[in-house]
C-alpha cells in the first residue's frame, strides 16, 4: 500500500489541519501564488516533476461537504456583507488559478488536476485542495 494511501486511511477529519497552519504562517511554506481566496504551493511529497496544490483560504474540509445551500446563503452574505466568494464560485476560481499557475510553470504540454475526497479518495489532509501534476506523461487509469 502506498504511503499516502496509508496516511489517508489513518487521517481523521479535523477543522485544524496542517494547511490551516500553513495559511496562518505557523508552518513555513513558500506560496507560488496567492490572492484573497486561495494560495498555491508545491507539494511536500511530489508525485511528478511538478506537483503543486491550490487550496482555498476558507476552511472547507472536503469537496463532498460543499453543498447547494451554501450557494444561496453565501450569495446573500457576499452581496450584503462583502465577504468571501460562495463555495460554488470559489471552486471555479480554484480551477482557474490552477491553470494560471500551470501556465507560469510552463506546463504547456498538459497537466492533471486531482481532488482526493474522503477515505476511498485517499484524502489525508481535510482541507479541500486541488493537486496539479505535470512535467511527465500521466497514465490512465489512475491507481
Ligand atoms: P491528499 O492525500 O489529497 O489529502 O494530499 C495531501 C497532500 O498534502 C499530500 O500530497 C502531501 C501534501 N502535504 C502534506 N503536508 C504538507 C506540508 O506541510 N507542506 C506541503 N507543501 N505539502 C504538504
Amino acid at each position: 500500500m502506498a504511503d499516502e494511501v496509508f496516511k489517508a486511511q489513518q487521517a481523521t477529519p479535523s477543522d485544524d489541519t496542517i494547511f490551516s497552519k500553513i495559511l496562518r504562517k505557523e508552518i513555513p511554506c513558500k506560496f507560488i501564488y496567492e490572492d484573497e481566496q486561495c494560495v498555491a504551493f508545491h507539494d511536500v511529497n511530489p508525485q511528478a516533476p511538478i506537483h503543486f496544490l491550490v487550496i482555498p483560504r476558507k476552511p472547507i474540509r472536503m469537496l463532498s461537504e460543499v453543498d447547494e445551500t451554501d450557494k444561496l446563503i453565501k450569495n446573500w452574505c457576499n452581496l450584503v456583507l462583502n465577504c468571501k466568494l460562495p463555495s460554488f464560485q470559489l471552486l471555479g476560481h480554484l480551477m482557474l488559478v490552477a491553470n494560471i499557475v500551470a501556465k507560469d510553470l510552463r506546463l504547456e504540454k498538459g497537466y492533471r488536476l486531482v481532488v482526493n475526497n474522503g477515505v476511498h479518495g485517499a484524502q489525508s489532509v481535510y482541507h479541500l485542495h486541488i493537486h496539479i501534476l505535470g512535467g511527465r506523461q500521466m497514465n490512465w487509469p489512475p491507481g
